[in-house]
């Protein structure tokens, strides 16, 4: 008989399709689970964002592993995981190139204005209006919170647009090329532009509050690539309405799919619904990686990328 599984986010038809080859798949659509199927599920396939919710996880009475489809914990109780020995996998190493670039894509694309720039000419505009000037990019100072593999994919990329890379993180990580500023406010202040890649969860709510947003200033660009939790978020929307802080460009939102109605009609931010690991090439490994971790829980050996139990 094959293993039940909760398929908690949609997942890529090919790789949905390799789950159901291999596993009864419940899909979930957020209505109470009968008990009879909940104690027959094995397996959860989620997203990062999504993870599994508490009251869903303590109805699963004989959950054995978590396969998350992206790298964050933070929507998973990882202590009561590892209470009940159940494991817990990402897609660690996969998607770093994606997240990386869409930073550089968001700050490109705020600091020259292309969004204002595609509406100019789809509305006719080229020729009849004048579009103002957008602010250059490169050699701008680039503050990075978090230097983890994403930020130092950022910070890797960076350096090809002739930005000085300082960054903020949990400990220094010595490295040649990019200084460590151990107090963020400091970073914000001497950042042209301030990318978050800090990972989610409690230890990071609203690290980025209204004091380092006013240090970033009128002129700064923060951009969000991690956790809507990261920024303090109302604080944001009213820095950027008091011309306070100067532009934001935001992947990620501290409630999704809701994004402050604010936010929707300011032309100096630029919203992306989460979608920066959204590749045919890098979902599809992902989802492999994902139908490996389970495939490997159930056939009894070790997993391939499992989070370190807390
Ligand atoms: C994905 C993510 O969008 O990696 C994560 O933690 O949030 C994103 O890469 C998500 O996992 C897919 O739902």
């Amino acid at each position: 008989m094959k293993p039940e599984l909760l398929l908690v986010e949609p997942m890529m038809p090919e790789i949905e399709a390799l789950l159901d080859a291999a596993y009864t798949v419940h899909r979930y659509d957020g209505s109470v689970i009968p008990s009879n199927v909940a104690s027959r599920i094995r397996g959860i396939a989620t997203g990062g964002g999504t993870g599994v919710p508490a009251a869903l996880m303590r109805t699963l009475s004989n959950l054995e592993v978590i396969a998350i489809n992206g790298v964050g914990t933070d929507a998973v109780d990882l202590k009561e995981a590892a209470r009940r020995g159940i494991g817990v996998t990402t897609t660690l190493n996969v998607l770093t190139d994606d997240v990386a670039d869409l930073a550089m894509a968001l700050m490109l694309s705020a600091m020259r204005d292309l969004v204002l720039g595609d509406q100019f000419v789809r509305n006719h505009q080229w020729g009849v209006g004048q579009l103002p000037l957008a602010h250059k990019v490169t050699g701008r100072k680039l503050g990075i919170v978090g230097m983890g593999q994403v930020g130092q994919a950022i910070a890797k990329r960076a350096r090809g647009f002739d930005m000085p890379v300082s960054y903020y993180s949990r400990r220094d990580l010595a490295l040649p090329d990019a200084p460590f500023v151990p107090d963020l406010q400091a970073l914000a202040e001497q950042s042209d532009i301030l990318v978050v890649a800090a990972s989610g969860g409690a230890q990071s709510r609203h690290l980025i509050s209204r004091d380092v947003m006013e240090a970033l200033g009128p002129c700064g660009l923060l951009v969000n690539v991690s956790r809507g939790s990261v920024v303090d978020e109302q604080a944001l929307v009213e820095l950027l309405q008091q011309g306070k802080l100067g532009k934001a460009a935001l992947d990620v939102f501290e409630s999704e799919p809701r994004v402050p109605e604010a936010l929707l009609k300011m032309k100096n931010v630029v919203l992306q619904p989460h979608r920066a690991s959204a590749t045919v090439e890098t979902r599809l490994q992902m989802g492999q990686l994902v139908v490996a971790n389970l495939g490997a829980h159930f056939a009894g050996v070790p997993l391939l990328t499992p989070v370190q139990s807390i």
